[in-house]
């Protein structure tokens, strides 16, 4: 640990806060330890910022945008290529931090890596992709067309779960777009960022633009209150609690800045009479396990037709008795520990409102007697109108209900307050179209044979209702972080008015 440690530039005491290169000296004496959740053993501490560093940092962070924003955006693209080849450089090492410090299992450590590395190769495209459209006007020799210019400083808000993907997904992006970036990670997992933050920033210093990346870890309290109130950061992307997410929202609005939200979300399968079970099988336990369910997009309801209900269960309960618990870094392991004590007692405590509720535990349900935060992975067989059901447990516990006709399936699917992911298993041509049509899923992901999670890249990520709103990654995400102009050019001698209006002078 201590060679991986010291080969990353993570020392015992780490700064938090960071402009490009430059760690700023601690502001005091409050420090937070990242603990490894397979042990609860201390890897190493960071010295929080304060809000005088948080303001330095966006001042650094704004005058670099002022820079940046200057070079054309292929030649941006440039520079972000560079940071994805050193992200391909330090992948092992950083998927092992990432591994070490949050306690999924290496492949999807390593997995959250390339997600990066990919982020940074769909931005390099994008970069001479930022492409407007161009309208006829009413008027005779006049022009209209509308062009994307650089936002700003951007603020970005990421989770513990992906302590480095989900910041590549709005970075990589924001950079190819002109804008510069500071990053508040979780405080569970501020030594993959300072990591992730340090390689980068080395790039983008060789680059002659040493300010690109900013790095802020304190409490939410201090640097995350000090960052959505701040109007130098005209966008705030942040992922996380919906509870936190509300908040945010209504911050940000009320100085009129731009929020970009990914929150909670309850998604779930619906497996039809047609389904071929072994893919669905396959699905639902990727789904409601992967990441110890702790992906935002991890199945936690499973809707399954009542003719094959009792098939799908037997067969899921005896591949959950299988599954290998423990270390995280060992390649035969599926299910790692939850990221900390406080998520054990919300596991626990959410059985015993299981049980309250009259859901019946049909594997799994304990906490191991073990060091570190490992739980048992759980099926519960629920019915939709249990209360907890429609709340989302940041745990592998898997509620099954059992449905007679896909319209109430779809209408279960859809009532929850959260609409980020959804899936249907299903061979039948009908009940697929019919998930993906407007009276089917009202998800932001909708997947057809597919889990609710492991989404690509190449597409918009997020969710509706409670989710947010937001998209981030693929697709035409890239223009949240640009601020659009409509132009209309007059190429004539005369100046006609729109609508007919006469106004001669
Ligand atoms: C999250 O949990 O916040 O689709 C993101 C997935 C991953 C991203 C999850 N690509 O599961």
């Amino acid at each position: 640990m201590k060679d991986l440690l010291s080969r990353l530039g993570i020392e015992d005491v780490n700064a938090g806060a960071w402009i490009g290169t430059e760690a700023l000296p601690p502001a005091g004496d409050d420090r937070v330890v990242s603990t490894n959740p397979a042990t609860n053993d201390p890897i190493a501490s960071v010295a929080i910022a304060d809000a005088d560093q948080l303001d330095r940092v966006i001042d650094a962070a704004q005058d670099a945008f002022l820079e940046w924003r200057r070079l054309p955006a292929p030649k941006r693209g440039e520079v972000v290529r560079r940071m994805g080849n050193a992200l391909r450089d330090h992948k092992e090492d950083l998927g092992r931090l990432v591994t070490l410090e949050v306690g999924k299992i290496l492949s999807e450590g390593l997995g959250e890596v390339q997600e990066s590395i990919d982020m940074a190769d769909l931005a390099v495209g994008m970069s001479r992709q930022l492409y407007g459209l161009t309208m006829h006007s009413e008027r005779a020799q006049h022009r209209m067309y509308e062009q994307w210019h650089p936002l700003g400083a951007i603020g970005v808000i990421t989770a513990f779960n992906f302590p480095n993907a989900v910041w590549a997904w709005n970075a990589m992006v924001a950079l190819a777009c002109g804008d510069t970036v500071l990053w508040k990670p979780s405080i569970k997992a501020p030594l993959t960022a300072i990591a992730t933050h340090r390689i980068l920033s080395r790039v983008a210093e060789d680059a002659g633009f040493p300010h690109l990346l900013t790095l802020v870890i304190g409490q939410d309290a201090v640097v995350g209150e000090g960052m959505i109130r701040d109007p130098r950061l005209p966008l705030i992307s942040a992922t996380g609690s919906v509870r936190m997410g509300r908040y945010v929202g209504q911050v940000v609005a009320a100085r009129l800045g731009r929020c970009l939200l990914e929150l909670g979300g309850n998604n779930a399968i619906i497996v039809d009479r047609t389904a071929d079970l072994d893919l669905a099988i396959r699905g639902i336990a990727f789904g409601a396990v992967g990441t110890a369910g702790q992906r935002c997009t991890t199945t936690r309801r499973l809707i399954v037709h009542e003719d094959i209900a009792d098939e799908v269960i037997g067969r899921l309960v005896a591949a959950y008795e299988k599954l290998p618990i423990g270390d995280p870094m060992l390649p035969t392991t599926l299910v790692g520990p939850l990221i900390d004590p406080g998520a054990v007692a919300q596991y626990r405590a959410a059985l015993d409102t299981i049980r309250e509720q009259g859901g019946e535990i049909l594997t799994g349900g304990e906490v191991l007697d073990r060091p570190g935060n490992f739980v048992r992975p759980t099926i519960v067989a629920a019915r939709h109108d249990m209360p907890i059901c429609h709340e989302e447990t940041f745990a592998p516990i898997l509620y099954v209900m059992r449905y007679r006709d896909l319209a109430e399936a779809i209408e279960w699917q859809n009532d929850v307050p959260q609409g980020l992911s959804s899936a249907i298993f299903t061979d039948s041509f009908r009940s697929a179209e019919r998930f993906l049509s407007h009276e089917g899923s009202d998800c932001g992901i909708a997947n057809v044979n597919i889990g609710t999670s492991g989404a690509e890249i190449g597409g918009a990520f997020g969710g509706e209702k409670d989710t947010g709103g937001g998209r981030e990654a693929g697709s035409d995400a890239w223009k949240s972080y640009m601020r659009r102009q409509t132009c209309t050019l007059n190429w004539g001698t005369d100046l006609p008015l729109a609508q007919g209006v006469k106004f001669d002078i």
